[in-house]
């Protein structure tokens, strides 16, 4: 809740400080800097550009807040998921030693990484905020592997503005644009609190972007894809969760 009024903040203070409608300090944002978000045209179509066009302005540097140790949830919520298909588990059943994650897509050197790759090419920590759009939260450290090491061994080209990613079972994906990509909080995350990441938190590898919603944080990642257009991904808009009313860009 205390996301949704600070986003509100931002926007109208944005709309009232130019002295237009928000609408028009929308437009006049988005087709200035591009900044239109793959699920721009849908039922909330300019209130998202609005959003996200705000919030890109104001925080692309931004932080997510990082908290103190002694913050650290006691009883983290682990989200129910889809049961784990036969694949997954033969994965698990091996201590996930065989699970890759394959980088492709518009890079110059597309890779496929083990857990133990991820490991050797940075190893990072935070202690950040799931938040859940359905108003519950929780903190946990994560340690991982930020997504811009893992881009810059891939070498992404310079046409490229967002990047997808997927979990073991397919319906699961999302994507974020560049300024989330190579957020220094942005962690191809398989650690927790210490520990190797539990399965019911996304082990044996999640993305996690901390300065959007907990739906962005995606579970199981298997694969990940450059791109300069998200048009010929699912329905086009992004992801899936626009077709059911939640915006792409879920800024906090
Ligand atoms: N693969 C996968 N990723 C997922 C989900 C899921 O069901 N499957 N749920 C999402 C949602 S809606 C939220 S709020 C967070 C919940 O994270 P948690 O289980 O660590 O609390 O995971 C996100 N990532
Ligand atoms: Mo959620």
């Amino acid at each position: 809740m205390k996301s949704i009024t600070r986003r509100k903040l931002i926007t109208t203070g944005l709309a009232a400080t130019a002295g237009i409608s928000a609408l028009a300090v929308a437009d006049k944002l988005a087709s200035r800097f591009g900044l239109i978000p793959p699920d721009h045209g849908g039922l909330y179509g300019p209130g998202e550009t609005l959003t996200y066009a705000a919030q890109r302005m104001l925080t692309t540097h931004a932080p997510a807040r990082e908290f103190p140790r002694s913050m650290i949830s006691k009883a983290p919520f682990a989200n129910e998921v889809a049961p784990p298909s036969e694949e997954f588990k033969r994965y698990q059943a091996n201590g996930f030693r065989d699970w890759r994650l394959v980088v492709d897509g518009m890079v110059e050197h597309p890779l496929s990484l083990s857990l133990a790759d991820l490991r050797s090419l940075a190893v990072r920590n935070q202690i950040t905020e799931v938040a859940c759009e359905e108003g519950w939260s929780y903190v946990a450290e994560w340690i991982g592997t930020p997504l811009h090491e893992v881009l810059k061994e891939a070498g992404p080209l310079p046409q490229v503005r967002y990047i997808a990613y997927f979990s073991i079972d397919r319906n699961w994906w999302d994507s974020i644009d560049m300024a989330d990509a190579l957020h220094p909080q942005t962690f191809l995350t398989w650690g927790m609190n210490d520990g190797d990441l539990p399965v019911g938190f996304g082990g044996p590898l999640r993305m996690r972007v901390p300065r959007q919603l907990g739906y962005k944080s995606v579970k199981f990642i298997t694969r990940i894809t450059a791109t300069d257009s998200m048009k010929h991904f699912g329905k086009g808009l992004g992801s899936p969760e626009p077709e059911f009313g939640y915006a792409w860009y879920a800024g906090i």
